[in-house]
């Protein structure tokens, strides 16, 4: 019976696929194809090195999606020697230096996937392309029809941007630690390995800081339009930075200041000029609070929590906001953002903050996140700090694709998804070019968005375009081919459960 198989499997003819005519997002450097194909089955096996331990994490990742749709039993284990056929191999090299820190080489023939990197998170973006490759329904949650083919050939692919990242407002509405895995498995299908969250702002304080106990118990208790707000305990916090980094995600907290507070000035009266605390609020204008700038207090507040932050995060950046002070006099403005960044440093984190603080002195490896003024993304380049893009004309998910859109604003811009991918960040604002942009992130406000299907409706399929814009060299992306490309994962995003919006500009498969 073996020898039966094993003829037959070697000698079975194999149906010839192009490997050119996969619809990649993200898409690759380079794709050669070679006309045949690799048949997944119950025999396939994943192997990593027996050295690199810390492949097995993906390993596991990349069995747990083929096994629940296949019906097969694939495993993954460290092997000292090359597999056999019909297997899949994950292996590090270190003289692939052409593959950076997160490219990869992915080789497909009719006996054997390949995918090697110089690091791991090549190894993860490599199993994401592969997982691409793959029928839609792979992506099932329930076993599915077969066969499961995979076009041969070689991919050879590497990033643009070092930051490809999303940012989800938790404090307007609440988005509970469940919700935010979900999210960051979304995040990691396109190759993104950045997750900002803004966990404090009027109307609630969402991270738990053990000194000042208040800011979650009454601060994090509400949220727009009222009602439960939420929080995460340390650990639940935790919990979320670990789900992430397995996945090459980093999380970057935003503790937002010295606007953007209520929730904070209504949980410590002592944090207010006045010495009065505020009252909750519950509504969406922005701009109407100051942390009070001139009082030790407040300082003694902010390295408390910049410390506690710096303990949860592993991650480089603390985000300290910054944006709409506009009740915060420019001249107690400048000294409070340049001391709450000697705050961060001393904790041997990097600073992140709105584009606003560029009217201060930057610290060294500060980064200046561009979301409205120009002019305050290139006083940063003067300074020679990094520019995060986040333009709120082309990157911001709250906003609404056309005037009929249910949720989100559009002060800034209607996006549709045609907006969203046609932009370079390199060329996007005059003096700011590819050397001094840290990468792109797109940020979903939640001042309208209240659950995860509705996140899903405005961040889908606009986010898939920002990764590829991320990753993709410009010179490589335009509308025309890639809207047949983002048409042909409408089955992907279904099988994905993800509630995408189906723009009438797009091809729909
Ligand atoms: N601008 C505010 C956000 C949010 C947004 C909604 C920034 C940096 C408008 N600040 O964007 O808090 O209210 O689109």
């Amino acid at each position: 019976m073996l020898i039966l198989s094993a003829v037959l499997f070697s000698c079975t003819p194999r149906t010839p696929m192009d490997l050119l005519k996969e619809s990649i997002i993200p898409k690759p450097a380079s794709v050669t194809a070679t006309n045949s194909s690799f048949v997944l089955s119950e025999k396939t096996a994943i192997y990593y090195q027996q050295s690199s331990e810390d492949l097995s994490f993906s390993g596991q990742y990349l069995a747990d999606i083929l096994n629940p749709s296949t019906g097969f039993n694939i495993r993954a284990e460290a092997t000292g020697q090359n597999p056999g056929k019909g297997s899949i191999y994950l292996t590090l090299s270190d003289d692939k230096s052409e593959l950076e820190k997160e490219g990869y080489e992915l080789t497909i023939t009719e006996d054997l996937i390949t995918i090697t990197a110089q690091n791991p998170a090549g190894i993860f973006y490599g199993i994401q392309t592969l997982r691409q490759l793959l029928p839609a329904k792979i992506e099932s949650s329930s076993v599915q029809e077969g066969p499961w083919l995979i076009a041969t050939g070689s991919i050879i692919d590497k990033p643009e941007y070092e930051y490809r990242g999303a940012m989800l407002d938790v404090s307007r509405h609440f988005f509970k630690a469940e919700d935010v895995k979900q999210f960051i498995d979304m995040l990691a299908a396109f190759k993104l390995n950045a997750l900002h969250l803004h966990l404090s702002d009027d109307q609630g304080w969402r991270i738990e800081i053990k000194s000042w106990p208040n800011l979650t118990t009454h601060g994090g208790s509400t949220k727009v339009d009222g009602g439960e707000g939420g929080f995460y305990t340390q650990e639940q916090y935790k919990d979320i930075v670990k789900y992430a980094k397995e996945r090459f995600i980093i999380i970057i907290p935003e503790i937002d200041m010295p606007g953007h507070t209520n929730a904070a000035l209504a949980s410590y009266a002592e944090l207010n000029c006045d010495g009065k605390a505020r009252e909750l609020y519950t509504g969406i204008e922005v701009g109407f609070s100051t942390l009070c700038t001139d009082s030790e207090i407040t300082y003694q507040f902010i390295d408390d929590v910049v410390r506690e932050l710096a303990e949860l995060n592993p991650g480089p950046y603390i985000h300290i906001g910054g944006d709409e002070s506009h009740v915060t006099p420019m001249e107690d403005y400048i000294p409070f953002i340049n001391r709450v960044q000697k705050i961060v440093t001393k904790y041997d984190k990097k600073v992140l903050g709105w584009d606003e603080i560029a009217h201060a002195s930057l610290e060294p490896n500060a980064t200046v996140q561009y979301w409205s003024k120009a002019e305050n993304a290139t006083k940063a380049v003067e300074q020679g700090a990094k520019v995060l893009m986040s333009p709120a004309t082309k990157t911001y998910l709250d906003m609404q694709y056309d005037s009929t859109t249910r949720w989100g604003q559009h002060w800034a811009a209607y996006i549709e998804v045609d907006a969203a991918y046609s932009w370079d960040p390199a060329s996007l604002v005059p003096g700011i070019g590819k050397d001094n942009i840290l990468g792109v992130e797109s940020a979903l406000w939640t001042e309208t968005i209240t659950n995860l299907d509705e996140l899903e409706y405005m961040v889908f399929p606009r986010i898939v375009g920002h990764a590829e814009i991320g990753w993709t060299k410009a010179s490589d992306r335009n509308w025309d081919e890639y809207k047949v490309r983002l048409g042909n994962q409408s089955k992907r995003f279904k099988a994905m459960r993800i509630n995408y919006y189906p723009s009438k500009l797009v091809p729909w498969k």
